[in-house]
């Protein structure tokens, strides 16, 4: 999956600095996401309470993704993390049926938000 991001960004952007903002639902696995781009496995993780931050390198672009907390009552902090971004992760957990239809409410709000009228969006079903 690693792979396909890198190329959805290069494909949209010719920056070399790129902010990405990972957002979704408590446990969807963004943290997970983060330190698998960051040091190429898997690392055990704990519920982020605010936000991780890393730079990862590829192919001379700086990719400074910011990792942000997904409980219910972080959610309304979300927005402050998108300005001058340049893409958002919305990561998805495809089997928390039971929210799903949180997880595309939450989308909805933020996709609307004009702050990310410039922003790739990519949507990982994950899990
Ligand atoms: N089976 C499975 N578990 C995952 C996957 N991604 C994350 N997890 C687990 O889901 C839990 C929450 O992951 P985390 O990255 O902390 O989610 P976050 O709250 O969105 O940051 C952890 O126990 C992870 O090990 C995945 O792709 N498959
Ligand atoms: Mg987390």
């Amino acid at each position: 999956m690693g792979q396909s991001l890198m190329k959805l960004f290069f494909d949209n952007s010719c920056h070399k600095e790129v902010k990405v903002v990972m957002l979704g639902l408590d446990a969807a696995g963004k943290t997970t996401i983060l330190y698998r781009l960051h040091v190429g496995e898997v690392l055990s993780t704990v519920p982020t309470i605010g936000f991780n931050v890393e730079k990862v390198e590829h192919k001379n672009v700086a990719f400074t993704v910011w990792d942000v907390g997904g409980q219910d009552k972080l959610r309304p902090l979300w927005r402050q993390y998108l300005s001058n971004s340049d893409a958002l992760i919305y990561v998805v957990d495809s089997m928390d049926r039971d929210r799903i239809g949180a997880a595309r409410e939450e989308f909805l709000a933020i996709v609307k938000d004009p702050l990310m009228l410039n922003s790739v969006i990519l949507v990982p079903a994950n899990k």
